[in-house]
């Protein structure tokens, strides 16, 4: 019945999925987190894609006041509600962890307060799911009111063998044995990932993931609302002719990056040929064109950030464990990203 379907359709997203399940490649909780971080990105390409209509409403900042004097919902904040909501009833997972969350769950629980994100441990299913997902909803969301490319970001753990994982001394204090599991859990290596994905909202919704055997890609027909297979395996072309960073940071970096960047723009790199920039400031958009492109994406240190600026958990990690699985590499300049565990939930 599948083939006739897919006949008409092409291979849709919860078909690969069911077939992966059948396969024994996947097991059905991670079928359903996949349904419903399918259903969630569909509502989040609907509504990036129709929020200049709703100005009033969806664009501008949280906590400005609106024409008809009413507060403002920044779309980071109703995505990522669409997000968490659709991952929570699944009721596989034991804890979702947001970039966007910053209301802390419980103050002392959280132990300093001041973070901007949060593992929220999902009361009503805390016991029933065995996965952890972690997700930045709403990437490159300083772009949205101009209408250029957005993403989300999304990782998924098991939740590790208690015995193996010991939270540091500072940050267990003071949290029950369930917090102390619920963070333990999200505090996991890039490498322990099982799976991770994005989703492009741009000219089309791309939404693109891994489960740890290649990449692959679909693109949102919107006349079906479903996601139909478009690139069934992307690897990363050995060599591009594109680099991708915030060079007007470029006094900033350290100096080995700063050489290394003005070398290939220079064409001094091993390809011998001077390399194009191409920076959206929207890491999806950013990641998506080198994936497919080739080249390098970079966010250095600068004497701001001295780690970069983008987050290990919510955005190096999934972004890096895809690129890798597209037979790329994914380096701090000192070590391999997933190899890195992330020191706090941030
Ligand atoms: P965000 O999570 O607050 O949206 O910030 C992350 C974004 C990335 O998408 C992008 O690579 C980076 O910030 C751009 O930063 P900059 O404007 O400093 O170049
Ligand atoms: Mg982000």
């Amino acid at each position: 019945e599948f083939e006739d379907v897919c006949e008409q359709t092409g291979v849709t997203l919860s078909r690969y999925c069911i077939e992966l399940a059948n396969r024994g490649i996947i097991d059905s909780d991670l079928d359903s987190i996949f349904n419903s971080i399918r259903e969630a990105a569909k509502v989040i390409s609907k509504l990036v894609n129709t929020a200049p209509l709703k100005q009033a409403e969806l664009l501008g900042l949280e906590g400005e006041v609106n024409v008809q004097g009413e507060d403002q919902k920044k779309l980071d904040v109703i995505t990522n509600d669409v997000f968490k909501n659709a991952l929570r009833y699944t009721g596989k997972l034991g804890t979702l962890a947001s970039e966007e969350e910053d209301e802390p769950v419980d103050a002392s629980w959280m132990g300093t307060g001041e973070t901007e994100a949060i593992p929220v441990l999902s009361e009503e299913f805390a016991d029933t799911g065995k996965y952890i997902c972690v997700f930045d909803p709403l990437d490159g969301s300083s772009n949205v009111d101009a209408g250029i490319p957005v993403g989300t970001i999304f990782g998924v753990f098991e939740e590790p063998d208690p015995a193996e994982c010991e939270l540091p001394a500072d940050l267990s204090k003071g949290l029950s044995e369930e917090q102390q599991k619920c963070l333990a859990g999200t505090l996991q290596p890039g490498k322990s990932l099982v799976a991770a994905g994005y989703v492009l909202y741009s000219a089309s919704t791309e939404l693109v993931l891994t489960f740890g055997k290649g990449v692959v890609g679909f693109t949102l027909d919107t006349s079906i609302g479903e996601f139909v297979m478009t690139r069934p395996s992307i690897k990363i072309p050995s060599r591009g002719k594109i680099y991708s960073a915030n060079t007007g940071n470029i006094a900033e970096w350290d100096e080995p990056m700063r050489q290394y960047i003005e070398d290939i723009r220079a064409g001094k790199g091993e390809s011998g040929k001077p390399y194009s920039l191409r920076y959206i400031g929207s890491m999806v958009g950013d990641i998506h064109r080198t994936l497919l492109y080739g080249g390098i994406f970079a966010y250095p240190a600068d004497t701001k950030n001295q780690d970069g600026k983008l987050r290990l958990l919510y955005e190096g990690a999934p972004m890096s464990f895809i690129m890798e699985q597209a037979g790329g590499k994914a380096i701090t300049g000192h070590s391999r990203v997933l190899d890195i565990p992330p020191a706090a939930w941030i």
